[in-house]
């Protein structure tokens, strides 16, 4: 048994009873203090713990069994088995088929708009993980479900909570302590909205791109430490609801990802001149008096971090700056 097939067998202690179909709905999560870069490529194990904050927006996901192959639609459209979205899907289902002659039809719809550059990986993978769960009766706690939504995708961890939560390490080389929970914050009047600018597909996708970052960046030997700083700052900022303090450390880690990267041989540098006059944009607005910050994932889109009282004034001030994609549905 390999690897990933002895995590999957640890996690699923007993067998379940199995329904007809499943389904499940899982939110988009932003990072605030950012994954970037795995201890270990084949269970997904991250090099830092992480923190993000959970969206109402997400994936909802169905799933079923099929008759002679696996069967997969994203959006209302069938999709070939042979697309990089299908194949990452189908690997992620062959860890948990119960012998391979079984096949599933899976229905898939993000509410993330298009070319929101929103990760929609993270929602997709723990709302699949979830409808699996229904489908085939485990019965699992979120903490079991954020350990295999994990092995989709790393930050999919994260999408099985709501509010700010932190993703574990772990220490184990087995992975089993490598999870997601939630902190004990509530903080309603706390926003994060995407500033959409541009809809094209990345050049590199994060998965690539991290790694190339861990093997080729000089910068990178400082991340994990940045690392354990702004979580430990972050955390007692948000217990402390210090909205600025918050802000500017989030800002910061997400500028400090970047330039990793961008310090990395070849380059990887996701920003677009969009990029840099939305930032400039958000730091005039602050110079202002407006509390708002920003972070940033593997694009070149921005997400605003903002108070809701404020929220108003900041969509007027996106319009009337004339920065952001026409046709997105965010802010
Ligand atoms: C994050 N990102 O913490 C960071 C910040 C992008 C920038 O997690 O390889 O799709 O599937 O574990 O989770 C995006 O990477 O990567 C990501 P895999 P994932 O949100």
């Amino acid at each position: 048994m390999n690897r990933k097939a002895q995590f999957v067998s640890a996690v699923l202690k007993k067998k379940g009873s199995q329904r007809a179909a499943g389904s499940a709905f899982a939110p988009v999560n932003i990072a605030l203090v950012k994954y970037w870069g795995k201890r270990d490529q084949e269970l997904n194990l991250p090099v830092t713990n992480s923190l993000s904050y959970t969206l109402s927006i997400g994936t909802h996901t169905s799933i079923s069994l099929a008759d002679r192959q696996d069967a997969i639609w994203l959006n209302d459209v069938p999709l070939s088995l042979e697309h990089p979205i299908a194949r990452r899907l189908i690997a992620f289902c062959d860890l948990f088929r119960p012998d391979p002659a079984t096949y599933f039809q899976i229905k898939t719809k993000n509410e993330v708009p298009t070319g929101a550059g929103l990760a929609s990986s993270a929602s997709g993978f723990a709302a699949l993980t979830m409808a699996m769960n229904d489908l085939f009766g485990w019965d699992l706690d979120r903490r079991e479900l954020s350990l295999l939504a994990r092995l989709g995708s790393g930050s999919a961890c994260r999408s099985l909570f709501d509010g700010f939560v932190e993703w574990h390490t772990g220490s184990r080389e087995d992975g089993l302590d490598s999870f997601a929970e939630r902190l004990d914050v509530e903080w309603p009047e706390f926003s994060v909205e995407p500033w959409i600018l541009s809809s094209e597909q990345k050049a590199i996708d994060s998965r690539k791109a991290m790694q190339a970052t861990i093997e080729h960046s000089s910068l990178y030997a400082a991340w994990p430490a940045k690392v354990a700083h702004d979580l430990s700052a972050l955390k007692r900022a948000l217990f402390d609801r210090d909205f600025d303090t918050l802000g500017a450390i989030c800002e910061n880690n997400a500028l400090t990802m970047h330039a990793t990267m961008i310090a990395t041989a070849p380059p990887i540098i996701y920003w677009t001149e969009e990029s840099l006059r939305a930032m400039r944009l958000v730091w005039q607005w602050r110079k202002n008096g407006l509390p708002i910050y920003f972070t940033m994932d593997a694009g070149p889109n921005l997400k605003l971090i903002f108070l809701k009282k404020d929220e108003a004034t900041v969509r007027t001030l996106i319009l009337s700056s004339k920065v952001y994609y026409p046709t997105s549905k965010c802010l």
